[in-house]
C-alpha cells in the first residue's frame, strides 16, 4: 500500500505537485548533505587518529650513571636540546650516588674471591633502578659483552616509550644486578671503555633522531645509510671549483632524474668498495644490480674493506 501522499497524487493541483516536488529535492538534498557531513567528518577524525598514532611519538629516556654532568653537556645542545624543548624527547639524569643510604655515599666494593678493582654494589643500583622504572620500561645496561649496538636495534628502540639506561663503572655490577633488573645489555663495539656514560650518549643519540621531528621536515632519517641499507653518495656545496677541484657536472645539471640515478649508483660504488657484506642485505633493484654487475666487472672492493 502506497502512502497516502503518492496515492491521491494526481488528485494534486499543480502548485502543490511543484511544491511537493521542492520539498523532496530538497529532502534528498539535506539527508544526502547531512551523511556527507558525518562521512567527512568521520574520516578526518580517523586521519587524525592515525596521524596521532604514527606521527606523534615521544620517549622518555632515564639514566643511572656516577657522573651525570658529563651527560647533561652534551643533552643541553643543539638537536637534541630543541628536541626536549619541543617535548619529543624527554631525558632524565639520577646520580646513583644519590641512592646509597650510608653515611659516606659508598658505590663500590672489592669483589669476592680477591684479585683487583671495584664492582658496583647491588645496594643503591637495586633502589635506584627500582625508583625510577615504570611498568613498561626498558631496562638496558651497557657491556661488551652485550648485543652490538646498530641501525636496526636503534629502530628497534625508538618504538618502546621509556628506556632507562644504567651506566656502570669500575670492573663492572654486582651479577645480582644483571640477572634481575636487567631487560638488555647491549655493547657500542669491541673496544673496552672506562664507564657506560659514551654508550648513554651514542644510544640517546641515534634514537632520538629517529623519533618524527626531531630532524628537520627535510631531512628525515629515511635517507641515511644503514636505513637504506647502503652508504651515503658523496655531498658538495659551493664553490663548484674550490682550489681547481670541480663539483660533478650532473649535480649543477638541475636534472633531477639524472642526480638522483647518480647519487644512487655512487651509494651503491661506495658500498661495494668499502662495505661489500651491507649489500647483502639491502633491498636492490634490478637498474642497482646491473649496476653492481659493472661494477664488479671494473673494480675489487678496497683491500681492508671488511675491517
Ligand atoms: N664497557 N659498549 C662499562 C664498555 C662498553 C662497550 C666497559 C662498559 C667498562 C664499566 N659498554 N664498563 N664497549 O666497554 O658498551
Amino acid at each position: 500500500m502506497p502512502p497516502y501522499f503518492l496515492q491521491h497524487y494526481s488528485e494534486f493541483s499543480s502548485e502543490a505537485k511543484q511544491l511537493s516536488k521542492q520539498w523532496l529535492t530538497q529532502l534528498i538534498l539535506y539527508g544526502g548533505m547531512s551523511h556527507f557531513c558525518r562521512w567527512f567528518v568521520g574520516r578526518v577524525t580517523m586521519r587524525t587518529i592515525q596521524e596521532r598514532k604514527t606521527k606523534i611519538i615521544m620517549i622518555h629516556f632515564d639514566i643511572l650513571t656516577l657522573f651525570p654532568d658529563m651527560l647533561s653537556a652534551y643533552f643541553e645542545d643543539s638537536i637534541l636540546k630543541r628536541a626536549q624543548e619541543n617535548q619529543l624527547i624527554q631525558i632524565g639524569l639520577h646520580n646513583i650516588r644519590d641512592y646509597t643510604t650510608d653515611k659516606h655515599h659508598i658505590v663500590d666494593d672489592t669483589p669476592f674471591g680477591g684479585g683487583g678493582g671495584m664492582v658496583m654494589k647491588p645496594d643503591p643500583l637495586f633502589r635506584a633502578i627500582e625508583s625510577v622504572r615504570a611498568d613498561n620500561t626498558h631496562v638496558i645496561f651497557f657491556s661488551p659483552q652485550g648485543r652490538v649496538f646498530n641501525q636496526s636495534i636503534a629502530q628497534e628502540l625508538s618504538q618502546r616509550g621509556n628506556l632507562l639506561l644504567v651506566c656502570g663503572r669500575y670492573e663492572g655490577v654486582d651479577e645480582r644486578v644483571r640477572e634481575t633488573l636487567i631487560d638488555e645489555e647491549l655493547s657500542i663495539g669491541d673496544y673496552v671503555l672506562t664507564g657506560g656514560e659514551l654508550p648513554a650518549m651514542v644510544l640517546v643519540d641515534a634514537v632520538s633522531r629517529l623519533i618524527p621531528g626531531v630532524l628537520g621536515a627535510e631531512h628525515g632519517a629515511a635517507q641515511d645509510s644503514h636505513a637504506t641499507g647502503l652508504l651515503e653518495h658523496p655531498h658538495y656545496t659551493r664553490p663548484a671549483n674550490f682550489r681547481g677541484m670541480e663539483v660533478p657536472d650532473v649535480l649543477l645539471s638541475g636534472h633531477h632524474a639524472n642526480i638522483d640515478q647518480w647519487r644512487r649508483q655512487e651509494s651503491l660504488r661506495r658500498t661495494w668498495q668499502r662495505r661489500p657484506d651491507m649489500l647483502e642485505r639491502a633491498a636492490l633493484s634490478k637498474a642497482d644490480k646491473k649496476f653492481l654487475v659493472q661494477l664488479k666487472q671494473q673494480a675489487p672492493p678496497a683491500e681492508d674493506a671488511d675491517g
